[in-house]
């Protein structure tokens, strides 16, 4: 037997993989090194889907049917390699979501988590545990499991942000459950920002206990982030393969924000070359600003703002930039870190 050999089939054999099979057995050494495969093997593709299209086509959709009869008005990203089953890569999900001002996405909530990443427009806003909050470009929101969220749009233009929801995985563990609310948005009880205020601010009430092990705050803005990337930029102490690279976190406990899904934001500077990277979880990626391209597995996709591409598991990745670029990205890190299965490897360029 071996990990990477299947043995003969021999017509005795097969005879009894035949008889034993219509009582539901399958023998081990037939399948065992598809299952279990020296490297991650992985039906997910590199891919880059261009801003200018999406919008186009999510406008063009914002005339074919509104957020309420759609319940939430989105194209799916779906990786080419995975058609048909909404999924971004293996174990998460990604799409784009139009709210036309005057809109609203009516409440609900479900098992899965969800991340908001805002890509264009300004002022829409989300309601989560009774707290609205502004959604402005670059803000990173999430949306807690099981958590009543509706959306609306106040402003003046329309508002297109990312959704990343952990989907995949809830459906692998058969653990989905959804409802609607009574009525289209949930009572507002708290006032915008009181959760920033009480857990945002490098600070918790005195007597806080950890209830979950997801962030308290859901909104974190990326003026905040992104002034910290610049002022750390000052020390100059770029990471030959992320430049410099945040995780965003949940200030209770120091880790991810969310349970299954782990955020980053990172800058890399103008001419910046990475070092090739590689590591277990596979990446969604938006360019929130600057202009570059990101060599995955051998093939080169050029992105400018607002474009988002997906980097596959064990995939080798470098990224080069023209001018001074934000990335945004998210993965099943988190997950797998407390799984015990993460890697990542670096090389040299
Ligand atoms: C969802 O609840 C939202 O709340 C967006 O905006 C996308 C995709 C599948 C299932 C639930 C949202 C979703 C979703």
């Amino acid at each position: 037997m071996s990990l990477t050999e299947k043995p003969a089939q021999t017509p005795e054999r097969l005879a009894f993989y035949e008889k034993i099979g219509r009582a539901a057995y399958t023998p081990l050494w037939e399948v065992l090194s598809d299952i279990i495969t020296p490297e991650p093997k992985s039906d997910c593709v590199a891919h880059l889907w261009q801003f200018s299209q999406a919008r186009e086509w999510l406008l063009e959709a914002g005339n074919l049917i509104s957020a309420r009869e759609a319940e939430r008005r989105v194209l799916i990203l779906e990786n080419p390699g995975l058609r048909g089953q909404s999924k971004i890569t293996t174990s998460l999900y990604a799409g784009l979501q139009l709210v036309l001002p005057g809109e609203i996405a009516p409440a609900h909530r479900h098992s899965q988590s969800a991340l908001r990443f805002v890509v264009d427009g300004a002022g829409a806003h989300t309601s989560v545990n009774g707290e609205r909050t502004n959604m402005n470009f670059g803000d990173f929101v999430i949306t807690p499991p099981w958590a009543w969220h509706d959306h609306g749009n106040h402003s003046e233009e329309p508002m297109i942000w990312m959704d990343g929801l952990d989907i995949p995985m809830v459906s692998f563990f058969d653990a989905s459950f959804a409802a609607g609310l009574d009525s289209e948005e949930q009572a507002v009880t708290r006032h915008s920002g009181d959760s920033f205020a009480r857990y945002g601010t490098n600070m918790l009430p005195v007597d806080y206990q950890q209830q979950d092990l997801v962030s308290p705050i859901f909104n974190y803005p990326y003026s905040r982030s992104r002034e910290a990337l610049e002022v750390m930029r000052r020390e100059q102490d770029w990471d030959p393969c992320h430049g410099l690279k945040m995780r965003y976190i949940n200030p209770v406990d120091g880790q991810f924000a969310m349970p299954t899904i782990s955020a980053f934001l990172q800058l890399l500077p103008a001419e910046f070359r990475s070092n090739p990277y590689r590591s277990t979880d596979a990446s969604v990626f938006v360019a929130t600003e600057g202009h570059g391209r990101s060599i995955i597995a051998g093939q080169s996709f050029e992105w400018g703002p607002k474009d988002i591409f997906v980097v596959p598991s064990w995939a080798w990745v470098t990224h080069e930039t023209d001018a001074d670029a934000v990335l945004f990205s998210f993965s099943d890190r988190t997950a797998q870190l407390k799984l015990g299965y993460w890697r990542e490897q670096r090389a040299q360029a």
